[in-house]
């Protein structure tokens, strides 16, 4: 290690007096100009993870969908996960030291990880559309450079494309090949091959509206859709050539809002869908007749795509473990739905990929989704070896079955959850059922919610148990909360630090949804009140 260099090249990238920032729920996040000495230490960092799995590392320039004057790093770890909890914590670590301690933390990290500082590594970079993300995807190569690390750089592609780019170099490309177009191939095969056996394909309902958030979605579904457009069109909305990424548009928004997103021309009864700005996200929707919005979110991806995977089973006559993971923010109807109407067991983590992703891997099929719409299915190396000798010895319906299956294996993103492989394998499950995007709605009816943000002076005030749905601490909040929900019926609320904008998140359900907006609003009060809130005072 290059100690004088290392000195050097970090006074280059000056961290600004005074600013502690924590690796949070998908990396750091903040205001972009805060971010350059972050960038070179987790260039450093990766090149340090990379020495001690002897593994390619990934480094994704991306604050996903916060506003575009933000940004973020993440790490990507060998199979195309996120981080492990005690490299977060050198992350922070790092992110935090004044100058002068760089040389003694780096070496107390390799100590502490046993990291043997000859190995080779290689460290692989991607970033989003952001202005800024150029520059400091740069300040990356340089930590990653400075340590005596090689790199590739995949430039622009959505988060998933790099996570999915790590797996495939960490299994000697028997995953997929580690180029776009061996993305674009892999997915767009299996896609293909799946819609092949629906009765309807071809119909003219085979056409999608994709809102983009003005994100990396749209220059990458632009690049892919020719590989699939014999069964699926595209027609892309809010691609970035006018409007701000992810400003009134985009799966957060049109989550959050409960609303269509600016810039798109929905007429009604069609099935639309939106992605976040990394393209990470995915939630759909429609507008009906009389112009009601109804949104159909995570939870609901999460039921279409377990039933579905239900039946096929059933077909083949094999009995592979299913379990469903979701988090606080999951529908209270969608929980019943899944366990008592679907009679497969669900489980309830804390908010962040990393959590769900870890939960559902102790399942032959592992389902997980966020409410928000992150997320994919994992399978087991016991579920696919399974599933590839079924698709070659079954024979007739079970064989179809089982070819299915091995398709859906093949088009899930099996590193985290992917809005352009799940779009593609929800497209392939409504024409492969003949289902309408309202027959899919209609599946169970979602209790009325709502979700708020308050400012509080430090996030950190509030700290949670039980997956994030009590609050321990500031004293006396989780009491009024408990006070509060029991004015309304059929109600629940909670309250947890975002671990990705400063802000204190509020959800609420209620029998209606003026009592849901009633509870989120008496329980922000609630939070600015006892947490220390600042500026305005929560509205109803
Ligand atoms: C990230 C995480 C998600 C999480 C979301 C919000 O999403 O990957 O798992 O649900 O942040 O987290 P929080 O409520 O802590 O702010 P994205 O799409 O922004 O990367």
């Amino acid at each position: 290690m290059d100690l004088d260099a290392i000195t050097k090249y970090s006074a280059l990238h000056a961290k600004p007096s005074g600013l502690i920032l924590q690796y949070g729920t998908a990396g750091f996040r903040t205001k972009a100009e805060h971010l350059d000495h972050v960038m070179f230490r987790m260039g450093l960092l990766a090149v340090l993870r990379s020495k001690q799995t002897k593994s390619t590392i990934g480094v994704m320039v991306t604050a996903s969908h916060n506003p575009e004057e933000d940004n973020g790093v993440k790490l990507i770890d060998p199979l195309g996960e996120m981080l492990a909890p005690s490299w977060e914590e050198h992350a922070t670590c790092l992110a935090n030291i004044e100058e002068q301690d760089m040389q003694r933390v780096l070496i107390d990290i390799g100590e502490k990880e046993a990291v043997n500082f000859q190995q080779d590594a290689f460290v692989v970079i991607g970033r989003d559309t952001r202005p800024s993300s150029e520059k400091l995807s740069q300040s990356v190569i340089d930590g990653v450079t400075v340590l005596g690390g090689q790199f590739h750089d995949y430039g622009m592609l959505t988060t998933p494309q790099l996570h999915y780019m790590v797996y495939c170099r960490n299994t000697s490309d028997q995953y997929g090949k580690a180029t776009i177009e061996g993305y674009y191939q892999k997915h767009s095969k299996a896609f293909v091959e799946l819609t092949k056996q629906a009765s309807c394909s071809g119909d003219e309902n085979r056409t999608l509206k994709i809102d983009c958030a003005n994100g990396i979605g749209a220059l990458k579904l632009r690049e892919m859709e020719h590989y699939f457009s014999q069964s699926l069109s595209v027609h892309l909305f809010n691609d970035g050539t006018k409007g701000k990424l992810n400003h009134l548009c985009g799966a957060d928004f049109v989550k959050s809002h409960q609303k269509p997103p600016e810039g798109m021309e929905m007429k009604s009864n069609e099935r639309c869908c939106s992605f976040d700005g990394d393209a990470d996200r995915i939630v759909y929707y429609y507008q009906d007749a009389d112009g009601h919005f109804h949104l159909i979110d995570g939870d609901k991806i999460a039921t279409l795509i377990s039933s579905f995977l239900k039946e096929l089973l059933l077909e083949v006559g094999e009995s592979l473990s299913i379990g469903v993971v979701q988090t606080a923010y999951a529908n209270g109807n969608s929980t019943r739905y899944l366990e008592e109407v679907m009679k497969v067991p669900v489980y309830c983590t804390k908010t962040g990929v990393k959590h769900l992703h870890h939960k559902a891997q102790e399942f032959d099929i592992g389902v997980y989704f966020e409410a928000n719409g992150h997320g994919t299915v994992l399978f087991s190396k016991f579920a696919e070896m399974k599933i590839r000798q079924l698709a070659k010895e079954l024979e007739d319906n079970k064989r179809k079955a089982a070819k299915m299956l091995e398709n859906i294996f093949d088009l899930f993103n099996q590193a985290t959850g992917d809005a352009i492989s799940d779009m593609l394998v929800i497209e392939a499950i409504l024409a492969l059922k003949g289902l309408t995007v309202q027959q899919w709605d209609a599946l169970y009816t979602d209790i009325p919610n709502r979700q708020l943000k308050v400012k509080v002076a430090d996030r950190q005030v509030i700290s949670t148990t039980d997956a994030e749905r009590q609050a321990v601490t500031p004293p006396g909040l989780q009491e009024a909360i408990n006070g509060l929900v029991k004015k309304y019926r059929l109600s629940r609320a909670f309250v947890r630090p975002s671990g990705t904008e400063d802000v204190v998140r509020v959800y609420a359900e209620a029998d209606s949804q003026e009592s849901a907006n009633s509870l989120a609003y008496e329980v922000s009060l609630a939070v600015f009140q006892l947490a220390g809130g600042i500026g305005e005072r929560p509205q109803p």
